[in-house]
């Protein structure tokens, strides 16, 4: 039906959507303004400038909280199907519990729901992409067992508030993100750095988090609003430096547990729960490392039974390849870490770059993880919910256009050779926006941005302009 390039298959099948994401933080600004109470990357922005790549912070960012009519002017442009945005927990619940609910909140992601409506734009929302409420940070934030009830107290006023106008949610954005690099390491707000510990309690308490929203939805929503919930997991995709390989292919697969497996596992497995590899490596580790219990252990069988199966779809957000070198532990390991648990090396893959050093382009690497996740998760019904490529400030971002054109046809590839059931593609990012600890230096978007105009002026590159030109052409009747 819409043609994407030059490749051995040019057409989705019937039914396949597209769209674009961004996320509250990233694009909103307006960080105090109509009752917004302070989220952890605005605590970490403001008191520690230093550790954003130009010191700048999301405050204003893409201004989206009164610039939405402009976002959804461009998305119209696109062409899309649907629009993947983010709620702001505390834009929501100021105090982050459930006592008292921002009506101002509440009506600007009304506002904007009934602009997409209005484009026939379906919205795909994520209740969380890692702009935690600081006040349930300075009470532990993912590492404080009682997180997992705040978040369900969170869902649940999402759905009843916007779940007549939303049909697709996705609780967590990127568990692995959020536990290792926020709790684990100091990669993402709240820069914890507890490594080997942190980052195994926020796993635990995220975990049931994410399953406690699936049920709720499913008991008290679903039977009127009748929408899908999911979450999405990224991947950096390893695979052996030297296929031929043994124990390189052995550690790949490790490797892959401890990234992806880690969250999909406990929800996507008929066996459910951690993968074993993990609960064994951790445990051998710790023991050595003299703790008197694993650091992390294997849920109980409660929590595996009500952990399995809550997610309608699996969300795959993926970018990148990389290559395991070897055997043994990496030397920028801490101790405990996650790293040290794995016990592989890793590396680039080689591949065309982009402006963020972990992001090489291998779409092979793409196609394989798709593979592995259908004979891993019992062929699941896929959706991306991110891919894409960052750009080192051109309109004339012909680097992207390549990655995109290279990454759909390794969709349609497993699509039609290997029979994975990929749905929806979504593609990152609308407009260039906060790239977290890089600031504004790596922008991602479809439209630039230009941050030094109070305007906040978007221009379309080039591959908004490829898009919208094939979108509507090949795909009529489609809003405009
Ligand atoms: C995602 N990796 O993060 C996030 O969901 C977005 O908010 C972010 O802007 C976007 O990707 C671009 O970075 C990722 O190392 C962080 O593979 C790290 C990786 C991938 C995605």
């Amino acid at each position: 039906v819409c043609h994407t390039g030059l490749a051995a298959y040019t057409k989705f099948p019937e039914g396949f959507t597209f769209g674009v994401a961004t996320a509250s933080h990233q694009i909103e600004g307006a960080w105090n303004v109509s009752g917004k109470s302070e989220n952890v990357w605005d605590r970490l922005t403001h008191t520690r400038p230093e550790m954003i790549a130009d010191g700048t912070n999301g405050d204003v960012a893409c201004d989206s909280y009164h610039r939405y009519l402009e976002d959804v002017e461009e998305l119209t442009y696109l062409g899309v199907d649907f629009y993947r945005f983010s709620l702001s927990w505390s834009r929501i619940l100021p105090t982050g519990f459930s006592d008292h609910v921002n009506p101002d909140g509440i009506r600007y992601y009304n506002a904007l729901l009934d602009a997409l409506a209005e484009k026939n734009i379906e919205p795909l929302v994520t209740l969380f992409h890692w702009d935690l409420p600081q006040s349930l940070q300075d009470l532990g934030g993912w590492t404080n067992s009682k997180t997992v009830d705040y978040f369900r107290d969170y869902s649940d006023v999402c759905y009843r508030e916007f779940g007549d106008k939303i049909k697709s949610w996705i609780t967590i954005n990127e568990p692995y993100e959020v536990c290792e690099d926020a709790y684990g390491d100091i990669k993402k707000a709240p820069a914890l750095d507890s490594h080997g510990i942190g980052n195994y309690l926020c796993s635990d308490n995220l975990l049931k988090a994410h399953a406690e929203s699936y049920h709720l939805y499913n008991e008290k929503y679903r039977p009127t609003q009748n929408g899908t919930v999911m979450i999405s997991i990224n991947s950096i995709w390893y695979e052996p430096s030297d296929p031929e390989n043994a124990e390189q292919v052995a550690l790949a697969e490790t490797a892959n547990q401890f990234k992806f497996g880690w969250f999909a596992h406990p929800i996507f497995t008929n066996e459910g729960g951690y993968p074993e590899v993990m609960i064994e490596n951790v445990a051998k580790q710790s023991a050595a490392e003299g703790f008197s219990k694993p650091r992390l252990e294997q849920f109980d069988d409660y929590w595996i039974q009500r952990i399995k199966g809550t997610s309608d779809f699996l969300g795959i957000n993926h970018y990148a390849t990389h290559l395991i070198t070897g055997p043994g532990i990496d030397p920028i390991a801490k101790s405990p870490s996650w790293l040290k648990d794995t016990g592989s090396i890793t590396s680039l893959e080689v591949g065309g770059d982009s402006a963020s050093e972990w992001l090489r382009v291998v779409p092979t690497g793409f196609a394989n993880l798709l593979r592995w996740c259908k004979s891993s998760y019992n062929d699941p019904p896929i959706y991306i919910t991110e891919n894409g490529f960052s750009d080192r400030g051109t309109l004339q971002d012909y680097g992207r256009i390549q990655y995109y054109n290279d990454y759909l046809s390794a969709i349609l590839d497993v699509i039609y050779d290997d029979g994975v059931r990929v749905l929806g593609y979504t593609a990152w990012t609308l407009m260039d926006n906060f790239e977290w600890r890089a600031g504004f230096t790596e922008p991602f978007g479809f439209y630039h941005v230009d941050i030094t105009d109070p305007d906040l002026p978007r221009t379309p590159k080039l591959s908004a302009d490829i898009i919208a030109a094939r979108r509507h052409r090949d795909c009529p009747g489609r809003a405009v």
